[in-house]
């Protein structure tokens, strides 16, 4: 079963998604995602120039073996980049190792662990009182896991918050320059307590809640902020504090029991190594995309596993449908699975171009049972909405340092 084609499409139905689809000589195909949000065209060079031409003819069967020639088999290892190229290739020899099999992606990995996939979603607001009725909508819709984030006072914009924009994809919307935000600690902390606070007196107790520091904090303000927190029984901190220096968690660890999930961005196995050995996360929340496709999540999923850390895979609006999909399946099957971060299917026309039978339903993702990833792309839509380069923001503190975003 040969590979015979590989082709890589761009197309921005409000954001931009790198897909790359492979052909077998027998006409099976199967699709991945490769985007890497602000970075699109490189991974794209990587692909064509660099990863498509030692692909053609090879097996498309030897998912692990092709996998290990993309990554071991380049003296320059990881990276983004690489890595976001080898997911969508590894993505779509498992969607066509499915379609072969005729069986979802889930029923390869082990089958079924759970009844759905339990999800958080996405409450923010201009202030706190927006915030919580927009959690109070979401809770009334059937969802049982709410990441809350506010506008911090004093601060022009604030991360996460959509303000007059719809959705995340007007969000992002035509930035052919990164936009500049600012970034204040100690405004955040005048806010951060109050919201969780309220929160727990309107929503109850029963509802998990969830929040995104976005890397904004030193550990040892991660660890404040933890010890404040503690008392409104968070399911997660996320991404408390940047773990390029894993022993940075350490410090957080043993200074609060607040639950800490980070992962997002990590490119492998190694990223996590020093965190989940050492127990000192609870969620690890690598995408397929960005780690490495399914045989990267499936292999950081059992590394957890045996440290009692969960799965919480990254669910932004810039990992396209394809992805989304994998993660459904690997949420379905993992026997450590925690919860998923959910922001809906995307805008009307990203639905238009991909198409898929993933539902929600009582707060839980239902998987598609159709064959592999379940997930078909229009190319001929796609043509329809081009490359537009568009960029993440970047975030300086007041006096002009520049933070993370
Ligand atoms: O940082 O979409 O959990 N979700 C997030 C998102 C991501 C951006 C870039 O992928 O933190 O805001
Ligand atoms: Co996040």
């Amino acid at each position: 079963m040969k590979i015979e084609d590989i082709r890589v499409f761009v197309s921005c139905p409000g954001r931009n998604f790198v897909t790359v689809k492979i052909v077998t000589e027998d006409g099976v195909n199967g699709l991945g995602d490769a985007t890497v949000n602000g970075r699109e065209m490189a991974v794209v060079a990587y692909l064509e120039e660099h990863v498509v031409p030692c692909l053609i003819g090879r097996d498309a069967r030897m998912i692990e073996d092709t996998w290990q020639y993309l990554y071991r088999g380049a003296y320059w290892r990881g990276g983004p980049i690489a890595m976001a190229a080898i997911a969508a290739i590894d993505m779509a020899l498992w969607d066509i190792k499915g379609k072969v099999a005729s069986l979802p992606l889930y029923q390869l990995l082990g089958g079924r662990s759970r009844d759905g996939v339990t999800v958080y979603v996405h409450a923010n607001g201009t202030d706190v009182d927006d915030t919580l009725d927009k959690a109070d909508d979401l809770k009334n819709q059937g969802f049982k896991a709410i990441r809350l984030q506010s506008a911090i006072p004093g601060l022009p914009v604030t991360y996460g918050v959509l303000g007059d924009k719809k959705d995340y994809f007007e969000l992002q919307g035509n930035r052919p320059l990164p936009p500049e935000e600012i970034w204040s600690t100690q405004k955040y902390f005048s806010m951060i307590e109050g919201l969780f606070e309220a929160a727990r007196g309107r929503l109850g107790n029963d509802i998990h809640l969830l929040h995104d520091v976005h890397n904004r904090l030193t550990p040892i303000e991660s660890a404040r902020l933890g010890k404040l927190l503690e008392q409104y029984d968070l399911l997660f901190l996320e991404d408390a504090s940047l773990a390029e220096n894993q022993q940075s968690y350490d410090l957080i660890r043993a200074h609060t029991t607040i639950p800490l999930a980070i992962g997002e961005t990590f490119n492998s196995v190694w990223d996590c190594k020093h965190l989940v050995e050492n127990q000192l996360i609870d969620y690890i929340r690598a995408a397929s995309t960005h780690a490495g496709g399914v045989t990267a999540m499936r292999r950081i999923a059992d590394f957890a596993a045996i440290h009692n850390v969960k799965t919480a895979p990254h669910g932004a609006p810039d990992l396209s449908p394809v992805c989304i999909a994998a993660h459904m399946h690997l949420d379905t099957w993992a026997p450590n699975f925690g919860i998923q971060e959910f922001v809906g299917f995307g805008n009307d026309e990203t639905r238009q171009l991909f198409t898929h039978e993933m539902r929600i339903e009582d707060g839980m993702v239902q998987v598609s049972e159709a064959p592999g990833l379940g997930v078909e792309f229009d190319e001929d839509a796609a043509k329809e909405y081009p490359y537009k380069r568009s960029y993440l923001p970047v975030s300086r503190l007041e006096d002009g340092t520049l933070w993370n975003w």
